[in-house]
């Protein structure tokens, strides 16, 4: 596996564990995390025997958001030639699922990172934030948008107003997270649950992934239209015609992402 300065990454059977790993800074996300990142999830999209990554960090903190230190020298003028934070999108395109498995801070772009995984397990210790209008600045990898339609406009309005943390529990009641968990079981229970995805038919689990993502995307009309298509295009795989007949037969299917 290859080596990188700011991750570890491991492979748990089918399951791809990638761990934040610059515990000096809080996992500040700088230029060396990004491209650590994509290039392991690069290589996790193309790996056939891998189905689903964990994404984490340490037990104080997921990420305590972008490197200030990196930005700080920064002008208008490199943040927009540059188009600064726009690579993290790419995040965003790998095509099997990632969890984030939070425990401690996940504040400013590492809240975002965390909204970029298909869905966030968070620790008891969790810390959720946007405070990036206390440096004078604001979200710039999509936490506007995408706390937003997370949590609603009045928390979301609130958080990056005041730069006020939302504990565990408010971040699941606000449906934030998808559970909360106790964190010396995080980082277990996250691979258990991405195991239980990565035995999935693969084809599935990527139509699945995309479908759910239309609906933050696109219209009801436009988004039920494109899952309908999904489902129909699911019909011409042969794991279906094995996942329909194991039901029938009484057995576990078995799955040649076909
Ligand atoms: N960047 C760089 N270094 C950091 C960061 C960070 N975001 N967060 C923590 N560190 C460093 C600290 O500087 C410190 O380093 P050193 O030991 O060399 O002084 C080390 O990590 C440990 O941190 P603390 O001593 O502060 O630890 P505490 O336990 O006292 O506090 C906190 C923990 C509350 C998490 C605190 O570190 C903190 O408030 N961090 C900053 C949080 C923050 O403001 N995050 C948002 C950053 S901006 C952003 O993410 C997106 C900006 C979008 C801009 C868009 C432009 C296009």
């Amino acid at each position: 596996m290859a080596d990188y300065e700011t991750i570890l990454v491991e492979q748990r059977g089918g399951v791809t564990l990638v761990t934040l790993n610059r515990p000096q800074a809080l996992n500040a996300l700088n230029s060396q995390v990004l491209a650590d990142l994509i290039a392991a999830f690069a290589a996790f999209d193309a790996d056939p025997s891998q189905g689903c990554a964990v994404l984490t960090g340490s037990a104080k903190a997921f990420a305590a958001g972008a490197d200030i230190k990196e930005m700080q020298s920064q002008g208008f003028a490199d943040m927009y030639a540059s188009n600064f934070f726009a690579g993290w999108e790419q995040v965003t395109r790998t095509r099997k699922p990632i969890i984030a498995a939070v425990a401690g801070y996940a504040l400013g772009g590492g809240c975002e990172v965390a909204m970029m995984c298909d869905f966030i397990l968070a620790a008891d210790t969790a810390k959720f934030g946007q405070p990036e209008i206390k440096l004078a600045v604001s979200p710039g990898m999509g936490g506007s948008q995408r706390l937003t339609h997370a949590v609603g406009k009045a928390k979301a309005m609130e958080m990056v107003l005041t730069g006020r943390m939302m504990d565990a529990v408010e971040a699941e009641r606000a449906g934030l997270v998808s559970r909360i968990i106790p964190a010396a079981e995080l980082v277990e229970e996250a691979v258990k649950t991405a195991a239980t995805i990565a035995a999935m038919a693969p084809l599935a689990v990527l139509a699945n992934k995309e479908m759910v993502n239309a609906a933050f995307e696109t219209g009801l009309a436009m988004g039920v239209q494109f899952e309908r298509r999904l489902f129909h295009g699911l019909f011409g795989t042969a794991d279906q015609s094995e996942g329909m007949a194991a039901f029938v037969e009484k057995r576990a299917g078995t799955w040649t992402g076909k």
